[in-house]
């Protein structure tokens, strides 16, 4: 190494080579069945990347699935099946300080693909972060806030219990925001539910609702100032993710603001959803922007546009909630707060120290790379056969 006068951290002089990229398919039962409008689980499954480098750091990714490919085009059958014939093939070899040059190289071996980019890019700042003595966070510029407010989502369809879950969440100083998931039923019972919801849980909860784009305009005009007259706080993604025109024509007459969900993938998704104004807000995940870098490209469109930013997830393990928190840490603002509830909805969780929830917040966890460690035990434990 010429001598610059500029110390070289001892891991920057290490061989940052990525050696190998393994994936495993995971399925961990959630603690009820969470109903969706184009799905419903009892078990979450999720892609674990788990990436080496020359100097023998290790780093961990997850891509997350919400019932087969129904959220998105993505199961993960699909995603392991591209991560081991197509993504870590053009990878292996590269150094792990390049994650930009690792994004380009998997743009060129795989079209979209954007969960399984997400875990191994995810897994590349981890091992980066690891051979570092460094957050995540700080690789992505520095944290502005090391906690976030958290949602829990109600999703049984069954507001009797909803109110219970809600209260004990409540009880407990866990969640005081929720978010209701609508669409699996007809839109006057979701509109019946929302009313006992919102009586039993008004002026001490928050409510908001996602209709996973279950209505066409005509109900989503018909239903949306009834919710605002509840107080519903934000309304996501009422129509299909292509009807951007509807969203626009909502959004003039709606009393209340319209958060873009399955509409936003990519940057340039972003770019057109803010100059129709089609949204008041954006639900940022890394399965949809394909990794850290590709949310806070996203995330930089909207808050150019002035659109509110809002930390989406896809029930992830506190593994994929942990790389959420380290890309969530540094953006300036998260009007909306997050929604990782995930590692609580599972009956289990894939790390040795789950993350800590307090005080209606969610923490981002401490040391290098993710902060979290992979719980060897338990992925042998739920991984599939
Ligand atoms: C979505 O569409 O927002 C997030 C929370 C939840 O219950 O479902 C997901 C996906
Ligand atoms: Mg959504």
């Amino acid at each position: 190494m010429p001598d610059t006068g500029i110390a070289i951290p001892a891991g920057l002089t290490s061989d940052l080579a990525i050696v190998s990229i393994d994936s495993t398919i995971v399925d961990v039962p959630t603690v009820r069945r969470h109903k969706l409008s184009q799905t419903s689980v009892t078990a979450q499954s999720y892609v674990i990347v788990e990436l080496r480098l020359a100097n023998g750091a290790e780093g961990i990714g997850e891509a997350a699935t919400l019932g087969g490919p129904r959220w998105s085009e993505e199961s993960v059958e699909a995603i392991k099946a591209n991560i081991d014939a197509y993504l870590a093939p053009a990878l292996i070899g590269l150094r792990a300080d390049r994650p930009a040059a690792a994004g380009a190289r998997m743009d060129a071996a795989a079209k979209r693909n954007n969960a399984a980019k997400a875990a191994i890019e995810t897994a590349i700042f981890d091992a980066l972060g690891r051979t570092l003595g460094v957050p995540a966070a700080l690789l992505l510029g520095g944290v502005v806030r090391d906690r976030v407010p958290v949602l829990w989502t109600l999703a049984s369809g069954d507001p009797g219990q909803e109110i219970e879950e809600a209260e004990g969440k409540l009880e407990a100083r866990l969640h005081d925001t929720f978010k209701v998931k609508i669409g699996a039923l007809t839109p006057d019972t979701d509109l019946a539910r929302l009313r006992r919801l919102a009586a039993a849980l008004g002026g001490r909860a928050r409510l908001i609702v996602d209709a996973n784009q279950a209505w066409d305009e005509t109900t989503a005009l018909r239903c949306l100032p009834v919710l605002a007259d509840l107080g519903v706080a934000l309304v996501e993604q009422p129509v299909p993710a292509w009807n951007i025109a509807a969203l626009v024509r909502l959004r003039a007459r709606a009393a209340v603001p319209l958060l873009a969900d399955e509409c936003v993938f990519t940057a340039h998704d972003m770019l057109a959803v803010a100059a129709a104004g089609a949204a008041d807000a954006v639900s940022l995940k890394l399965v949809k922007h394909g990794g850290l870098l590709g949310l806070r490209q996203v995330a930089s469109v909207a808050e150019a546009a002035g659109i509110g930013l809002y930390g989406g997830c896809l029930l992830e393990s506190s593994i994929g909630a942990a790389a959420h928190l380290h890309a969530f840490a540094g953006l300036r603002e998260l009007a909306w707060g997050c929604e990782h509830f995930g590692p609580q909805i599972l009956t289990d969780d894939l790390v040795t120290e789950p993350l800590r929830f307090e005080e209606f917040r969610v923490h981002l966890p401490d040391g290098p790379g993710l902060g979290v460690t992979l719980d060897r035990g338990k992925l042998r434990r739920y991984a599939r056969n």
